[in-house]
């Protein structure tokens, strides 16, 4: 089933009007919250992210982010899955074109669910990232729709025989094409600050509550590119890569090229967290 507005509908039934200005413009916003066995992880976070998201681009959803985190549960229910993503938007909805806010368009809500497996093996061994120069607008701290900027760079990464683009604007480091940074330079973790530059990651804010319990030590700052290459560790973060390690930036290794020790504390920290997400569901 497919949440379109307030209604669960057959994917068949669900269709977009082709002046949706999600379609024509990217104007909307969106989030993918991650579910593992059958319980969304982080749900009121992700909620809360979207609620700015709507604030700052002036959207007014159809109703309210309380309803919205009914409904969501419902559809996990409704679909019975397990292990998966829901991905949900909220478009200015349809309207003749033209770039300003139509003045009687309803927002369009969307939402449906996925199953996805756990990216087990790469967290295992790690992944290469390929570094590219960051070419997304301004305002990156909104999880808005148009996604260009990251997907040339994703696909750049995967040109390249990489899973993972590591961005930068000039010489410094900002965040991934759809995940967050974290490098281990001299036994200090660093993260570019959540400001307009970069996505405020749910994942990422999850892993800087986990350092904190850990003792690391971390400063959230930009690094530069120069900074990223001579570090012992590097992580990309997101709902769906989890703590992923980097193991190789540009063919260079990063450390002696194998997954660290302080990832894979990491590592172990999260997986305990969503092992007692999964176990609430049942
Ligand atoms: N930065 C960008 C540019 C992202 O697109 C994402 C996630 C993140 C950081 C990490 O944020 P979360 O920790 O909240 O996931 N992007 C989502 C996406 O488009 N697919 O999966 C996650």
């Amino acid at each position: 089933m497919i949440l379109v507005n307030d209604r669960f509908v057959e994917r068949t039934e669900a269709t977009v009007d082709i002046e949706d200005r999600g379609y024509q413009f990217g104007d909307g916003v969106y989030e993918v919250i991650r579910v593992y066995g059958g319980a969304p992880f982080l749900l009121d976070e992700h909620m809360a992210r979207l609620a700015r998201s709507l604030r700052e681009i002036r959207l007014e959803p159809p109703y309210g982010i309380d309803e919205l985190t009914d409904k969501i549960r419902r559809l996990i229910t409704l679909n019975a899955l397990g292990d998966g993503i829901v991905y949900l938007q909220i478009t200015r909805g349809a309207s003749p074109r033209t770039h300003g806010f139509p003045k009687n368009a309803h927002s369009v809500l969307t939402a449906y669910t996925q199953t996805l497996d756990r990216p087990l093996q790469a967290l295992q061994e790690g992944i290469r990232a390929h570094l590219t120069e960051d070419i997304r607008w301004l305002r990156c701290d909104i999880k808005s729709l148009n996604l260009l900027g990251s997907v040339l760079a994703k696909q750049e990464a995967l040109d390249k025989g990489c899973a993972e683009a590591i961005l930068h604007r000039g010489k410094t480091v900002t965040e991934g094409s759809a995940s967050n940074v974290f490098a281990l330079i001299g036994g200090v973790w660093f993260t570019h600050p959540a400001n307009h530059l970069i996505l405020d990651g749910i994942t990422r804010r999850s892993v800087l509550r986990i350092m904190q319990e850990l003792d690391m030590p971390v400063k959230v700052e930009a690094v530069t590119v120069e900074q990223l290459l001579a570090a012992e560790e590097i992580i990309v973060t997101s709902t769906t890569q989890e703590i992923m390690p980097v193991v190789a930036v540009d063919g260079r290794p990063v450390g002696d090229g194998s997954v660290g020790p302080w990832t894979r504390r990491l590592q172990a920290a999260f997986e305990a967290a969503i092992r007692e997400t999964a176990s609430r569901s049942s």
